[in-house]
């Protein structure tokens, strides 16, 4: 009889210095190619460093004047300086200033007033001013308004019913009305309806079928049906299980197994799939997906605010 292959530890120490390292490096092709998206990137790794206990590592002061110089003058954040503003990362930017405590270093009504106003009459969000429609941009929209404790800055009710109409017969949702079901949809869906308090709305076991069908034979999760399993869909995936209160309905060793597999042993950092080159994206969501299954000795994240629970209990009991 052959012995159970042994478990893989999370290697805590490893991860830090290669997200602190990845952040420090300014002489890659890597920090120029990730320009325009830099803001959700320190977002992953600084979320990551609180996950693993190790945010004092970070340079939180220059983190943050880099944020706010990176404000535009009608409210938004780009991506980076002389960047365009876009919700993906004004949302971004106010995550990373409630991890360093530096809300008010900003006034939340300029920022909630550029996220009115890419709202649509049908309730859907625009990510900009050139007008791309996303449920992503619905979930940023809802999530930084409530985060700034201005819930109501937007119309929530439109902005819900239009992403109630996303839901599909086979229990998914898609980036608008029709279209295909896919994980990370579901999550911002299942995350807005959440923030708006209206979960009502979908159908939970189907959704949640829907999403525990997403395992494959691997332990990881796939996107959608025929796809490769890919460690950031154990965020995708599991935060909307979470939500609606089935974790259980998948088997979580299996996955965490999977995601310690995608680990780089000699310098850190977790991969997409065994094997892979690691990046700072999949180390964020490996770590989170850990964290919401509670292994790993890591700090909890709230699987509809994507930060620590401390953090967002602190923010929603001074806004309520
Ligand atoms: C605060 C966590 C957080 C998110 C902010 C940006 C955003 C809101 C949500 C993104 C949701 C989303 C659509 C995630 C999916 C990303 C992904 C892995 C896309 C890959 O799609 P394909 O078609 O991959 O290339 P598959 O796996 O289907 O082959
Ligand atoms: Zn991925």
């Amino acid at each position: 009889m052959s012995l159970p292959h042994s478990r893989k530890a999370l290697l805590k120490e490893k991860h830090a210095e290669y997200i602190h390292d990845y952040g420090q490096r300014e002489d890659t092709f890597a920090f120029y190619a990730t320009e325009h998206f830099r803001m959700s990137g320190v977002y992953w790794g600084l979320t990551a460093m609180h996950l693993l206990g190790k945010q004092d590592m970070m340079d939180t002061g220059a983190i943050v004047n880099w944020v706010l110089s990176c404000q535009h003058p009608n409210g938004g954040f780009g991506g980076s300086q002389r960047h365009d503003p876009h919700l993906l990362y004004t949302l971004s930017a106010v995550q990373i200033l409630a991890l360093c405590h530096a809300l008010s270093r900003i006034n939340p009504e300029h920022i909630t007033e550029y996220v009115r106003s890419l709202q649509q009459p049908d309730g859907s969000f625009a990510g900009d001013e050139w007008g791309e429609i996303d449920t992503r941009f619905s979930y940023c929209a809802l999530s930084c308004c409530r985060l700034l404790g201005q819930p109501e800055a937007v119309d929530v009710a439109a902005a819900v019913r239009y992403v109630a109409r996303c839901q599909n017969i086979d229990g998914g949702f898609g980036c608008t009305p029709g279209n295909e079901s896919h994980a990370g949809q579901v999550f911002t869906c299942v995350a807005a309806l959440a923030v708006a308090d209206s979960l009502h709305l979908l159908d939970r076991d189907l959704t949640c079928w829907w999403l525990c069908e997403r395992q494959t034979d691997s332990g990881g999760l796939n996107g959608r049906p025929e796809k490769l399993q890919d460690v950031c869909y154990s965020w995708w995936c599991l935060s909307a299980l979470s939500i609606l209160g089935r974790l259980s309905w998948i088997d979580q060793q299996a996955l965490a197994d999977f995601i310690l597999n995608c680990q780089d042993e000699a310098r850190g950092g977790i991969s997409d799939r065994p094997e892979d080159m690691v990046d700072v994206f999949h180390t964020f969501f490996g770590i989170a997906g850990l964290s919401l299954m509670q292994k790993g000795d890591l700090v909890d994240i709230d699987p509809i605010y994507a930060l620590p629970k401390t953090v967002v209990a602190e923010l929603l009991c001074s806004s309520c």
